[in-house]
């Protein structure tokens, strides 16, 4: 079958009736950025970009030189094209408007440029995860994080490039969730599963186990009954996986099923926050990808892509994946 092309997949989408060409540039430019990014993690030592950037971002989070490079890969090539309005990233404490120079389009893009980077220096799989909103209608001149602060339902694409063995890019603009793989030779990402989706039914779940002392009541039970296997309430044994690495994980769930949470606990509640990951560039793309691959995301007690977002940084509790194992930990939340 003659390859088809991320340029030509999302013409033929526009011709069937999603997207429309501004939003298309702004796919295409974000993920000519990301073979950028594909290419400066691929370098690895030999490149000079491993270790920490000697920084700190708004997450109080040390920064690896390859965040601060991720992220201005990423701002640079979204400035010239007239397609959006402003960026936001993990790594900025407030949104970058596109600078005076160039004319702003109708889009906000939001981004972690590089989601798991503590794994970098072990050359475990990283990712660039991004997110879509449209500009609101009677904005002022300049863009304001107000902005920004759209529930996940408002997304109008969404989407991830995990750089592993090979650079894939998982994407969705409303009709399906898509996965395209980095054809280096030629340098064109090229369609390799079209309308992907997650098995209803998982036996193996992604969760940090070191963090079990710390979960709430219900979250212990849950995990509690799959540790017990096939002897227990769930009659059947699970297997575990975590990489600690979100795009990661979120991808072997996309591609075989699977449950992947990241719970609340009274480590990050004595922190003052409400949950570890972070809602609009994490949590909400990754939701609108599962649920456009027939996959769940919820906090354990309402859908992800419902919560109405009150700062832009904020975090959330992440349950997601293959539908039933979500709705049973949603069970188990709502019985406590
Ligand atoms: P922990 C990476 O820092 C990240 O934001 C996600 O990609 C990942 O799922 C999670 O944090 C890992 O957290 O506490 O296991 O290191």
């Amino acid at each position: 079958m003659k390859p088809i092309s991320l340029t030509q997949f999302l013409i033929e989408e526009r011709r069937a009736g999603y997207g429309n060409a501004e939003l298309g540039q702004l796919i295409e430019v974000v993920a000519r950025a990301c073979k950028r990014i594909s290419v400066a993690t691929g370098k690895g030592a030999l490149g000079g970009v491993l270790g920490e950037a000697g920084t700190g971002n708004i997450q109080g989070e040390a920064q690896k030189k390859l965040d601060v490079i991720s992220n201005e890969i990423l701002l640079e090539a979204n400035a010239w094209g007239g397609h959006l309005a402003a960026c936001a990233s993990e790594e900025m404490e407030h949104p970058q408007p596109i600078p005076d120079a160039y004319p702003k389009g109708g889009y906000l893009l939001l981004f972690d440029p590089l989601d798991g980077s503590s794994n970098i220096d072990v050359n475990i799989s990283v990712g660039t995860i991004f997110s879509v909103l449209k500009r609101p209608e009677g904005h002022a001149d300049g863009v304001d994080t107000t902005e920004f602060l759209q529930p996940g339902i408002e997304q109008v694409a969404a989407g991830y490039v995990v750089y592993g063995s090979c650079t894939l890019l998982v994407l969705t603009i409303g009709h399906g969730t898509h996965v395209f793989t980095l054809d280096r030779e030629v340098g064109s990402f090229v369609l390799t599963r079209r309308d992907a989706m997650i098995p209803e039914e998982t036996s193996e779940f992604a969760v940090n186990m070191s963090n079990q002392r710390f979960w709430e009541a219900p979250m212990q039970r849950y995990v509690g009954d799959l540790l017990i296997g096939k002897e227990g309430p769930r009659g059947r044994d699970f297997n575990m996986r975590w990489v600690a690495s979100m795009v990661a994980d979120v991808h072997r769930i996309l591609t075989r099923g699977g449950f992947f949470s990241y719970p609340m606990d009274s480590k990050i509640k004595a922190k003052g926050q409400d949950g570890k990951l972070r809602l609009m560039y994490e949590a909400n793309p990754m939701a609108f990808i599962v649920e456009q691959a027939g996959g769940a995301a919820s906090t354990g007690h309402q859908r992800i892509m419902e919560v109405s977002p009150a700062e832009l940084h904020q975090r959330v509790p992440v349950f997601l994946g293959s539908r039933t194992e979500v709705e049973a930990a949603e069970r188990y939340h709502a019985e406590a």
